[in-house]
């Protein structure tokens, strides 16, 4: 157990330089995010941010990969930017998620199987996002976040992919968010990101691995 927890304090403390000491909330980054196009069954898309439409025969589905850490935490929140809307008209964003992995260089469409809905967890409520108001542009940007403790948990240790979902079928609703490369706003710290704390017991692992470096490191 000690082990465990010793070997599992070491890898979080790889991202230990993102530490905020007062509330010791961690961020996770993605390992990739792209989107699933309808209209372009073949082609590759990874690239003018992560675009999202639900309208039947115009999908859009935004996809995001996180290798979740094996830690319970007491809360973790996903962080989307929205840098554009398919129109001026609201939109609703529902997020779910399951264990899956892709490859943002690789997928498409058509080769891909994670349309399916098969083992997707919903996550919060639908978001109601604003629509474009310069051009399609949102102005300035909005982050919006997504309470994701529950899934955290219940998938911690695992690799997981969230999916952005427009709910509305209508051609003119839909939007964009930025993606890990900062395609759309030119800074990829604009790109999804989760927010999270680890329990109290989870950051004693954090202590133990810390001192057990120590030890090592002065020997
Ligand atoms: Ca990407
Ligand atoms: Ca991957």
């Amino acid at each position: 157990m000690r082990k465990s927890c010793l070997i599992m304090g070491s890898l979080l403390l790889v991202t230990f330089a993102l530490v905020n000491p007062v509330t010791a909330s961690f961020i996770l980054l993605p390992n990739d995010d792209t989107f699933l196009d309808q209209t372009s069954g073949g082609t590759v898309r990874d690239n003018g941010g992560i675009l999202i439409k639900g309208q039947s025969g115009q999908q859009r589905i935004g996809i995001i990969e996180f290798t979740l850490p094996d830690v319970t935490v007491e809360s973790a929140t996903l962080n989307l930017l929205h840098v554009r809307s398919w129109s001026n008209l609201s939109w609703k964003l529902q997020v779910s998620g399951k264990q899956a992995e892709f490859d943002e260089t690789a997928i498409t469409w058509n080769n891909s199987t994670l349309q399916s809905t098969v083992g997707v967890t919903l996550i919060g409520d639908p978001l109601t996002m604003v629509g474009g108001n310069s051009g399609q542009d949102v102005v300035p940007p909005q982050w919006r976040t997504v309470d994701m403790t529950d899934f955290f948990n219940a998938n911690k240790g695992t690799t997981v992919t969230l999916f952005l979902k427009n709910t509305d079928n209508d051609g003119q609703r839909g939007g964009t968010i930025e993606d890990r490369e900062g395609s759309r706003t030119g800074d990829p710290a604009n790109g999804p990101y989760i927010s999270y704390v680890p329990e109290p017991s989870s950051l004693l692992c954090l202590g133990l691995a810390s001192l057990a470096l120590v030890r090592r490191r002065f020997r």
